[in-house]
């Protein structure tokens, strides 16, 4: 593992002449024409660990390729809005993104798999429903010139009302914020009018009254500090949706072979050690939401029929969409599953 100041150390010569000078000066002058930095633009707060585990891999980047790419991530949509971030990386304006890959589902059948219920709903079915859809999204994404790093999944989403949630009938007419269209689709499925509210816009739309609940994570009621407007999650565990991290493939293709694969080796290891996080994250929020006085809950048989129904509804839906390639990667998931 390298020091923290190795580099400095070990770039600082010892200055024995001006002609060592000169040297000095022609190599500092040489040296940022080839080191390439990149922007990484997220909607996710700092709060949250999806956006931890992006800026532990841009420092893994910085670190294994001794400064010769570095990495910045722009987070909480601090440089570029949610929506904006794939166009942006697709034209070059910045070079990497991370999105929740599910707001990608009005171009492709295939983005809506992991917000679908019944379809994966542990960690084990979530990953394996991944590496079933990785290659038809890295063929999506290549089409635009985009090339996927690595995907994390959220924990299950569940949903925060401020009463304590036991019949589908008490969501009927609620404005209930959610994150996806399919989520939208699924409180209209349930009764409820369904408000699209970017994560970072939770608190604003409790207190202005623009939203009565929530179907989200754990996470995001804890990075929230949902406590401050609301008290009770059921925990539903309808699915667990993904954030995914690309990149702009020209810039990548820009990068010499060792670089390139120092990016490819940091995105491996943020993968594996993003699931866990989001594991460890789950079981965390739970706790810290109950120690500011949530209570949470799981479904009852009859709430859980209900919301299955509600679920099954949004499922044929999408097969009638799906057509023959989502149809192939929902049985290629299944087989891998059975295997
Ligand atoms: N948090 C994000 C996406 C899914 C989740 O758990 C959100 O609610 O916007």
């Amino acid at each position: 593992m390298r020091k923290p100041n190795d580099s400095l150390t070990r770039k600082t010569p010892t200055v024995k002449s001006f002609a060592w000078l000169a040297t000095v000066g022609a190599l500092a002058f040489s040296g940022p024409a080839l080191a390439a930095q990149w922007n990484l633009a997220t909607p996710y707060g700092d709060a949250s660990f999806h956006t931890k585990n992006t800026k532990q891999f841009a420092e893994d980047v910085t670190e294994a390729t001794d400064g010769e790419l570095t990495v910045t991530v722009h987070s909480g949509g601090s440089l570029i809005s949610h929506g904006e971030i794939k166009p942006s990386v697709r034209r070059g304006t910045v070079q990497a993104g991370e999105i929740f890959l599910s707001i990608l589902s009005n171009e492709s059948p295939v983005y809506e798999l992991d917000t679908l219920p019944g379809v994966a709903s542990s960690y084990e079915e979530a990953f394996a429903l991944w590496q079933a859809s990785k290659p038809d999204i890295t063929e999506l994404f290549a089409k635009e010139g985009l090339m996927p790093l690595y995907a994390v999944a959220w924990p299950a989403q569940g949903i925060y009302t401020d009463f304590d949630l036991t019949d589908v009938s008490q969501l009927k007419g609620l404005r209930i914020r959610a994150p996806n269209i399919n989520t939208q689709r699924f409180v209209e499925n349930v009764g409820g009018k369904p408000t699209e509210t970017e994560e970072a816009d939770i608190p604003t739309a409790f207190s202005t009254g623009r939203v009565d609940a929530m179907i989200t994570s754990s996470s995001t009621g804890k990075s929230m500090s949902a406590w401050d407007y609301i008290k009770h999650y059921n925990d539903a565990k309808l699915w667990l949706p993904k954030n995914i991290v690309f990149v702009n493939k020209r810039a990548f293709d820009r990068l010499d072979e060792s670089t390139q694969q120092a990016v490819l080796d940091a995105a491996k290891a943020a993968e594996t050690r993003g699931w866990e996080a989001s594991k460890a994250d789950a079981d965390e929020s739970a706790k810290v939401l109950t120690e500011n006085g949530f209570t949470i809950s799981e479904p009852d048989a009859k709430l859980a029929e209900d919301l299955k129904a509600a679920g099954d509804k949004l499922f044929q839906d999408w097969k009638s969409r799906a057509g023959e390639e989502g149809q192939q990667l929902l049985e290629r998931y299944r087989a891998d599953l059975d295997a």
